[in-house]
């Protein structure tokens, strides 16, 4: 069985380096990421620069199967709730058989497009009617199973969801599969617990939303969490939209982010999802807080939620990291290149993203979006480097796009120059070959059953 492989180059912590042998152990995690090396007679030679998989650190799955359906006019003026409101309707369908259909197809799409690990914040908990399934993890577990299938490095987050706005108001009907108390919540987690273990994959909890958790039960749920599993990744949806931010002030007197700054231990164990609608001092607290900024760049411009602050959170010395949340899209260059161009039309300069240490905007975005992914998915996949995961994107030196170019360059295109093709030749997780020729194994069982489950989920 391959244990290593050889790059002309690759993209390290420190930066592009030369001759690199990557080589890991039987549980596919590195034991040497050193350049300069001779390669060793047995080591396979990757096709072109390898970089390290990005982590997605925010997906809803089941919503990959409506990207698209949304794009007309449905109100005289549409808006993130008009699209809520339609997603609840899809969503109130969804089976556990077509969940893992979707997700399964959606998985091997990330890997394909360079993801090697997702965090999955998982809402979806009741049967349509909204009852508990008979085993109360069903839904979750048909996500565990296509991430297993895969092979795609998973970070399990179920979702608690209580409340329709803030101030306690009662879930609507449109949320009756999301709704639980904590202490079913907190059951889940253990029952849940033993299936992550066994495949490998983390378990945190994502309080949905201020929105959606009183105060009382986010403690009482954090509480419980570190009991299961101590120091687990707490995920929450902040700040996302202006009407937001104006319902929290008229609860509490604060903003969102600067309410759960002084209300709950927030710190590097967060990923606050969005907040995209900080102020000065949320985004200097915020950031300084170590918690890991979780943008989803096409999603956040496809639903029309604003733009956030990419340099005043990095000024304070802000980790972040990259969802593709509904999956209007799904790859990871893509996400990389709507930051940077957001970025761009916001402040009107150019290589917004590029930093002091690494001037080429899409290899200092990288190993930024894959520190900081890393840290949101509580796995060490953080970068080729000893200790960390096997998990490895070879990019396609033959594709147009990047011949006869330079490794930086090679990768600034695989950003910039390639939409809507591909450059990805190879992807690895876990030390594992997991795409092959820009193909993952299961593409195309895995294709034809998702559009099966799309199809009935849209008869009516
Ligand atoms: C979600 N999605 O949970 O799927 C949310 C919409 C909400 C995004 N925020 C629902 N992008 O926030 O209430
Ligand atoms: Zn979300």
């Amino acid at each position: 069985m391959t244990r290593a492989l050889f790059a002309a180059d690759a993209l390290l912590p420190t930066g592009w380096a030369k001759n690199v042998l990557l080589a890991w152990n039987a549980a596919g995690q590195l034991v040497e990421a050193r350049a300069g090396a001779d390669k060793p007679a047995a080591a396979e030679t990757a096709g072109g620069p390898v970089i390290p998989g990005m982590p997605n650190l925010h997906s809803h799955a089941f919503q990959r199967a409506f990207a698209g359906l949304t794009e007309h006019r449905a109100e005289q003026q549409d808006s993130f709730w008009s699209w809520r409101t339609l997603m609840y309707r899809f969503a109130a369908r969804l089976g556990p058989r077509q969940m893992e259909d979707i997700a399964t197809w959606l998985y091997a799409e990330m890997l394909e497009a360079g993801y090697t690990s997702v965090c999955e914040f998982q809402y979806v908990h009741h049967d349509a009617d909204g009852k508990p399934y008979a085993d109360d993890a069903t839904l979750s577990r048909a996500l565990l199973r296509a991430a297993h299938k895969t092979g795609i490095g998973f970070t399990l987050l179920p979702v608690l969801y209580q409340t329709s706005g803030f101030g306690g108001l009662p879930p609507n009907e449109g949320q009756r599969r999301f709704i639980r108390s904590t202490d079913s919540m907190l059951r889940l987690l253990e029952a849940l617990k033993p299936a992550c273990d066994a495949q490998g994959a983390r378990l945190g909890l994502a309080p949905h939303s201020l929105r959606a958790v009183p105060p009382e039960a986010l403690r009482e749920a954090l509480a419980g969490l570190d009991a299961i599993e101590a120091g687990a990744p707490v995920h929450i949806h902040i700040a996302e939209q202006t009407k937001e931010v104006d319902d929290c002030i008229a609860w509490s007197g604060q903003r969102p982010v600067a309410w759960l700054l002084e209300h709950a231990p927030v710190d590097a164990r967060w990923c606050l999802v969005h907040a995209t609608h900080m102020d000065a001092d949320e985004y200097r607290r915020g950031a300084r807080s170590g918690a890991v900024a979780g943008l989803c760049p096409t999603t956040e411009a496809n639903l029309g939620d604003g733009l956030f602050d990419f340099a005043a959170w990095r000024q304070h010395g802000g980790a972040w990291g990259l969802g593709s949340d509904s999956h209007a899209c799904v790859d990871a260059a893509e996400e990389l290149l709507m930051l940077e161009y957001g970025q761009r039309l916001r402040t009107r300069q150019r290589n917004v993203g590029a930093t002091a240490a690494q001037p080429h905007v899409a290899t200092a975005l990288t190993l930024q979006a894959v520190q900081g992914g890393a840290q949101a998915a509580g796995r060490a996949i953080g970068g080729l480097a000893a200790g960390q995961q096997a998990d490895f994107v070879v990019l396609d030196a033959q594709q147009l796009a990047l011949q006869g170019l330079s490794a930086p360059d090679m990768l600034s295109a695989h950003v910039f120059a390639s939409h809507r093709t591909r450059a990805i030749d190879a992807v690895w997780v876990a030390g594992r070959p997991r795409v092959a020729a820009g193909r993952h194994a299961l593409h195309a069982e895995a294709a034809s059953a998702f559009v099966a489950a799309r199809t009935q989920l849209l008869q009516d």
